[in-house]
């Protein structure tokens, strides 16, 4: 009896241990603070405390541009741990404070926004940046909540990641871990406003005018019309965007104007020049399908990995779009399923990284990359990302309009069509909504069935077989063009697409579908420097390398793969004049002309898309 009482003391010792920092919460009680920073100004912050918490907790920070989650509810008010969605709720269940602030100069917050600004407090002795906001907020935090248990934790999508990333930069003691989710890297290279130097039109303008137009509120641009294909192209050459819109009021617009090339404006903001390797631990995570930060996660994540000496940065990649991962529960994106629910399984796993490095909870043996991978409709885990045991294959353009992993034998062989910026192939099938319009499908469209402008005359596509076996591609995607233009510049849109069979037995709805698994534009200018632009030489072949993201896709047996180019993708990207001008934001209208552009498939100038297949 004696020795059975002592037991029962001893597992509910064990049991309280073991559950450290771990709570029941059903309800969160919402107060406000302004807190001050070193120069005196303040930043408004929605603080969510958990009512009845038995334990000390830690405390989970979102910093934002787009306006602190929760702040019009009354002061006091008690929410339903639910009613956060089950990306927050999975942790907070089990007790968090959840913290929401309005970055500097947006919404309530004292002080001026300026877009990505690059860190600068290691540099300039005193010098305020997101970092330096980061730590003070941590440390009032730290010192003024109640209950908390000295340990924070920091993470957000997009703009919201960049601030993880650059948060987590010479970070306050108490900061312990960071996840960037869908960090924008280097914005002219890739990313929300440029890919490759070529302009990022639809979203540049809209994004800019939502930010800038007003401190405190994200406003609509008014466009007089619903489908948007029309309205850019009546729009005509860039500076109409002043001339008629903006005129010089919106600075990140004016900015676009003034650095139409890689010079040090953009060097010097880009985070891949001025992030270190990881100095809390870090998780990346990204989607296969971002609209807006298709190359953040990934690039940020190999940046820092390259000095990652004591394994604190980690990698996830799922097929998702820009933040899907924290909504619903990622079984689909457009027509194509997943077939489980892919962002369940990624709230579970970022609960398991903020219980470990905040409250202890688990062993930490976390894998150093997940990486969803499509088409086989599965989660794989990685020791390196991109996986070693590939073997580099070369899929070639053929001249005959198919494609093959044999190199082309014959000494000429090209294709050819006509590219007229007066009628610009449309990046998804129209009506193009406003980006964050009233239903738009601006989520979807990088999974958009290509089949839409496959028959057009200034899109060529290069299929191969039908695949006997399946080929499963997983790392870093490249092409190399052969090209040349009848113009003095030109853009390069390359796609790899996965072409569903005929008659697709598992989901007749989805023969013929061709999705693209990844595509890319490239400005011809930039083909030798994305500082020093050049023309390109009427007739002349010349290579073009063009990063395709890094996919993990399995072309199953009885597809097809195949290769589609364009010179136009509008209005995502706006028109290249196809005749060099220094810079295209001043271009004039009858600086537009159309021209031929000539793919190369023969031996000596061979088009290819460098594949790493997996070895099975
Ligand atoms: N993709 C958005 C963005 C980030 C950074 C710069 C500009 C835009 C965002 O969703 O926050």
């Amino acid at each position: 009896m004696k020795n059975k009482f002592f037991l029962l003391v001893f597992t509910c010792l064990l049991l309280q241990v073991c559950s450290a920092q771990t709570d029941s919460i059903r309800a969160y009680k919402k107060t406000s603070a302004m807190i001050p920073m070193r120069d005196g100004k303040r930043l408004f912050t929605v603080i969510f405390s958990p009512v009845g918490a038995t334990h000390v907790l830690p405390v989970l920070l979102q910093r934002t541009p787009y306006g602190a989650h929760g702040s019009s509810l009354p002061e006091d008010s008690t929410l339903d741990v639910q009613t956060f969605g089950t990306n927050l709720s999975i942790m907070m269940k089990e007790g968090y404070f959840l913290v929401f602030q309005d970055i500097r100069g947006k919404y309530k917050s004292e002080g001026k926004m300026e877009i990505h600004q690059p860190l600068i407090h290691a540099t300039q002795k005193g010098a305020i940046d997101e970092s330096t906001d980061t730590w003070d907020t941590v440390d009032w935090l730290m010192k003024n909540l109640k209950g908390n248990s000295g340990k924070a934790g920091l993470f957000g999508i997009s703009y919201g990641g960049w601030l993880a990333l650059v948060g987590a930069v010479d970070p306050h003691p108490a900061l312990k871990a960071s996840s960037e989710q869908a960090c924008m890297s280097d914005l002219f290279l890739g990313d929300d406003f440029h890919h490759n130097g070529a302009f990022r039109l639809s979203y540049g303008m809209e994004y800019s005018y939502e930010l800038e137009f007003d401190k405190t509120t994200d406003s609509d641009f008014p466009f007089p019309q619903f489908d948007l294909y029309d309205w850019y192209l009546k729009l005509g050459p860039l500076k109409n965007v002043n001339d008629k819109y903006f005129h010089n009021k919106i600075p990140t617009w004016n900015n676009f104007v003034q650095h139409p090339n890689y010079d040090a404006f953009w060097q010097k903001n880009s985070p891949l020049n001025y992030v270190p390797p990881a100095q809390i631990p870090q998780l990346h995570v990204g989607g296969y399908y971002d609209q807006e930060d298709l190359n953040g996660p990934q690039l940020m994540y190999r940046q820092m990995e390259k000095d990652d000496k004591v394994n604190y940065n980690y990698l996830v990649l799922g097929p998702w779009n820009h933040g899907q991962w924290a909504m619903g529960k990622g079984d689909s994106l457009g027509k194509i399923s997943f077939e489980s629910a892919t962002s369940y399984w990624f709230q579970a796993l970022q609960k398991k990284w903020f219980d470990f490095y905040l409250k202890g909870i688990g062993d930490g043996n976390f894998e150093e990359a997940y990486c969803f991978q499509t088409g086989s409709n599965q989660w794989k885990t990685y020791a390196a990302w991109p996986p070693k045991q590939v073997e580099l294959r070369k899929l070639y353009a053929v001249a005959n309009n198919t494609a093959s992993f044999s190199k082309p034998v014959a000494g000429t062989g090209s294709v050819s069509y006509i590219s007229d910026p007066a009628k610009p192939v449309p990046y998804r099938a129209q009506p193009i909504e406003a980006t964050y319009g009233t239903a738009s499908r601006w989520y979807s469209w990088q999974v958009e069935d290509q089949r839409f402008v496959y028959s057009r005359p200034d899109v060529i596509s290069f299929s191969m077989d039908k695949l006997k076996d399946n080929i499963t591609v997983a790392g870093e995607i490249t092409a190399h063009l052969f090209a040349s233009t009848s113009g003095t510049d030109a853009d390069w849109i390359v796609k790899l697409i996965d072409v569903y069979p005929d008659v697709d037995t598992t989901s007749l709805t989805m023969s013929g579908y061709q999705l693209p698994v990844t595509m890319e534009v490239f400005r011809g200018r930039f083909r030798k420097s994305f500082s020093s632009p050049a023309p390109l030489t009427p007739g002349k072949p010349e290579e073009f390398v063009i990063g395709l993201h890094d996919i993990n896709h399995s072309f199953k047996k009885g597809h097809h793969i195949m290769i589609q180019i364009q010179s136009t993708w509008f209005p995502v990207i706006d028109r290249n004049p196809q005749k060099y001008v220094a810079n295209i934001f001043e271009a004039k209208e009858t600086d537009f002309i159309k021209a031929t552009q000539t793919i190369y498939c023969n031996n000596q100038y061979a088009t290819y898309i460098e594949l790493p297949v997996i070895k099975e």
